[in-house]
């Protein structure tokens, strides 16, 4: 089927956005309600949730979607996958006691991704998981696993549909050529359906996490907001985030710590994969350090944001030990010092790479990541303290002094990715500004090589 040419794209792009501008005088901006607040605080209380990424693709253990044509998986070698899809040893509860055992508190499963195959009974199209060896409802299953443990549940939900001809692009990612014929509004009226019945048929969701791989920007306009109308119609304490072209209700910075932020909600999305692989990239991947997963997890908290911890599942359906291990070793900690991560705010101290700070009430927990021999010093507090301990037990002192605010801790009671000192303070912790950091410190990822 003949393409359209970039140029074309181009002149198609700047008419479609003159025609917006045209439109823009006379039309209204579209706008979406606020999230529920209640909703936004037990979601950022969860702080820590557990991704998934799965679907026949894990067959190839290559990258979801984007190993789809080119130089990956032949298109039609891809797309077939489906036909020989049977993970026999899937057991949603398990999965979902991994995740419990990590310290989760929510799951987002990839029930939609680019390549538009659906893990649930969707009644719009037979490209799902019904039409598999399998004929298992993996979203039901995983939904009332979820339910019966008390974990969240939320959905991942690909705006880019290359499967779908009413999608304008057939391959995933921007740089391809569009497809001669489609049709943006039959394609929306696809997503709108499909989006109802996970509302509708697996909700309450914690969230709908939308997703783009670049183009969504390009062609979808202004369409997101309405989507999220109806999201919040069908379940009105839903989270949206930020990726249908609309602002939604938080940020979604990926493969990073985002950046602190106490207005905004965020959420950082990053893979347990030693290689920054979402689906299931084979028993070499390997696995991040615990240890490294535990430090970022501070980070977000320190920050005000959320983590989103991606596993990707084997084609035989079990989540790997390796991963199920990483993980359950960060669920560890957090039984010890999660009084510091869950139901916290960030601040006062904006993250650095040697220390982060959360605080509820009249506490303030300093999660100091790189000592100075026994000592690490902060910039001053300036509020009282009336107490200090370590969450993992041990010693701790603490010089509450005008040129700043020094903790010692000896080599024993120091834990290698992240020591949690928490302060109790004469007043509200929240009452205290946001503390910069020290010219020295650079926030997260920032650090001076
Ligand atoms: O292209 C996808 C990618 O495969 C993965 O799903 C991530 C998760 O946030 N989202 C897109 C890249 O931004």
């Amino acid at each position: 089927m003949k393409k359209t040419t970039p140029i074309l794209l181009l002149m198609l792009a700047m008419g479609t956005l003159g025609a917006a501008s045209e439109t823009n005088q006379s039309t209204p901006q579209p706008t979406n309600a606020p999230a529920d607040p209640s909703a936004v605080k037990k979601w950022q209380d969860d702080r820590f949730g557990m991704f998934i990424h799965w679907g026949p693709v894990s067959l190839t253990e290559k990258e979801i979607s984007w190993s789809r044509g080119g130089k990956g998986t032949p298109v039609e070698v891809y797309d077939a996958l489906y036909k020989k899809f049977n993970p026999e040893k899937f057991n949603a509860d398990e999965w979902v006691a991994a995740a419990k055992a990590a310290g989760m508190k929510y799951i987002v499963l990839t029930t939609k991704h680019h390549d538009g195959f659906c893990l649930w009974d969707s009644k719009l199209t037979d490209y799902t998981i019904m039409n598999t060896p399998f004929k298992r409802d993996v979203v039901k299953e995983l939904a009332e696993a979820c339910k019966k443990q008390g974990i969240k549940f939320g959905c991942y939900y690909s705006v880019p549909d290359t499967h779908h001809p009413g999608y304008p692009y057939d391959l995933t990612g921007r740089g391809h050529p569009m497809r001669e014929k489609y049709d943006l509004d039959a394609y929306h009226k696809y997503l709108m359906g499909q989006t109802e019945e996970l509302i509708k048929n697996y909700g309450p969701l914690v969230t709908v996490w939308y997703d783009t791989d670049g183009t969504v920007s390009q062609v979808y306009g202004k369409r997101g907001f309405e989507v999220i109308n109806m999201a919040r119609k069908l379940q009105p304490d839903i989270l949206i985030d930020e990726r249908t072209g609309a602002p939604g209700d938080y940020s979604t910075p990926e493969q990073r710590v985002g950046g602190f932020n106490m207005t905004r909600p965020w959420e950082s999305c990053m893979t347990i994969s030693a290689h920054n692989h979402w689906a299931w990239g084979g028993e070499k991947d390997g696995v991040k350090p615990a240890g490294s997963v535990i430090t970022m997890l501070a980070q977000c908290a320190g920050g005000d944001g959320n983590m989103l911890l991606n596993v990707g599942p084997r084609p035989d359906g079990m989540i790997d030990p390796e991963q199920v291990e990483a993980i359950r070793k960060v669920g560890d900690w957090l039984k010890v010092n999660g009084e510091g991560i869950y139901a916290t705010r960030g601040g006062p101290y904006m993250p650095t790479p040697r220390y982060t700070a959360t605080r509820k009430g009249n506490k303030i927990y300093l999660h100091i990541l790189k000592w100075n021999g026994d000592s690490c010093k902060l910039p001053p507090l300036g509020a009282e303290i009336a107490a200090s301990s370590l969450l993992a037990g041990g010693k701790v002192e603490v010089s509450n002094r005008p040129d700043g605010l020094t903790v010692t801790v000896p080599a024993t009671d120091r834990k290698d990715s992240d020591t949690v000192v928490k302060l109790e303070l004469k007043g509200d912790a929240m009452a205290i500004q946001p503390i910069k950091p020290d010219p020295v410190d650079q926030p997260p990822g920032k650090e001076k090589k």
